[in-house]
């Protein structure tokens, strides 16, 4: 067995109290490897972990498994003594938000991860960056511990490869499909899952819509650039992935800009590539990702902010 996976398993069975979290606002593949990883523990170890995330959690994750576990971390008890801190899938210190008291007071750190971060934070890393998702780490550890799991793990660590991988598009190894190959041959039914997560608020699919519809574009319709302005956010699904996705099916289009005015002075960026990688765009504005998806958060205005962005995307 991996020798970290094996000092992992070791230090979880003596742990007591566990906290596990994502990044902010988590996303499938955060919140379900964090419920996977939590239900595991229990399952095999007889440890009861608590979960906490801060931002906001998509409508369409409402109903997958164990979804009333994940508390918003503001309704836990903060000052709780903590063996470990299990951080997963959250790509660079920043994103990991209102939890960090539960990192910073944990007499051991552990952080299991697919981003690219040179900036790790935890004693124990189990970080793979070529995994396609943090998920795919989880069922890893779980064939590498004989570990025992149910249905439960199951549909939790195949929402996460779904909704990270955008239904397979974006693997760039055949892992995750043969995960799933073997998730479903244990039972796993691919269109019940997508099918729960069709669970949107109207005002959500209307705001879409709307912002898809009101899509600039520039540099000869290779970049296209939607805006969310600060009355409509509280009503955007997630990240606005539908938004990416559509704008990104466009002929011509190579690249995609989501600008979400989260409050006044601070803009959240989506970015996505068909082919070119943009990671580097995002890290100039402050943040990070993967190759052809990627983000950031600036603190300046919109106007500024979707200046700044077209100049980084000119020679593109
Ligand atoms: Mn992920």
């Amino acid at each position: 067995m991996d020798k970290n996976i094996q000092e992992f398993l070791e230090r979880v069975s003596s742990a007591k109290n566990i906290v596990i979290m994502g990044h902010k606002n988590p996303d499938g593949d955060s919140i379900c490897s964090v419920l996977a990883l939590a239900h595991l523990i229990e399952l095999n170890y007889g440890v009861q972990p608590l979960c906490v995330y801060d931002g906001n959690i998509s409508d369409s994750l409402d109903y997958i498994p164990h979804r009333g576990r994940i508390k918003y971390f503001e309704r836990v008890d903060m000052t709780m003594p903590v063996d470990m801190a299990i951080v997963m899938d959250y790509g660079n210190p920043a994103h990991i938000g209102g939890p960090q008291p539960f990192v910073d007071n944990a007499k051991f750190v552990v952080e299991i991860d697919h981003h690219k971060n040179d900036n790790t934070i935890a004693q124990l890393c189990l970080n793979d960056d070529t995994a396609a998702a943090t998920a795919v780490i989880v069922y890893n550890i779980i064939r590498a511990g004989n570990l025992k799991y149910d249905s439960i793990v199951s549909d939790l660590l195949a929402l996460a490869i779904l909704t990270d991988t955008g239904n397979f598009k974006y693997s760039r190894n055949g892992d995750a499909l043969r995960i799933m190959a073997d998730l479903v041959d244990g039972g796993v039914n691919i269109r019940n899952l997508i099918e729960l997560m069709n669970n949107k608020q109207r005002k959500a699919v209307l705001l879409e819509a709307r912002t898809t519809s009101n899509a600039e574009f520039f540099y000869h319709g290779r970049l296209a650039l939607a805006t969310v302005c600060k009355k409509d956010y509280k009503y955007l699904d997630g990240r606005g992935e539908l938004i990416l996705s559509l704008l990104g099916q466009i002929k011509g289009v190579e690249f995609v800009v989501l600008l979400k005015e989260q409050k006044t002075e601070q803009i959240g960026i989506s970015i996505r590539s068909r082919r070119k990688p943009i990671n580097e765009i995002a890290v100039a504005l402050g943040g990070g990702g993967h190759e052809k998806a990627a983000g950031a958060v600036v603190r300046d205005n919109l106007e500024n902010v979707k200046t700044r962005v077209l100049e980084l995307f000119k020679g593109e």
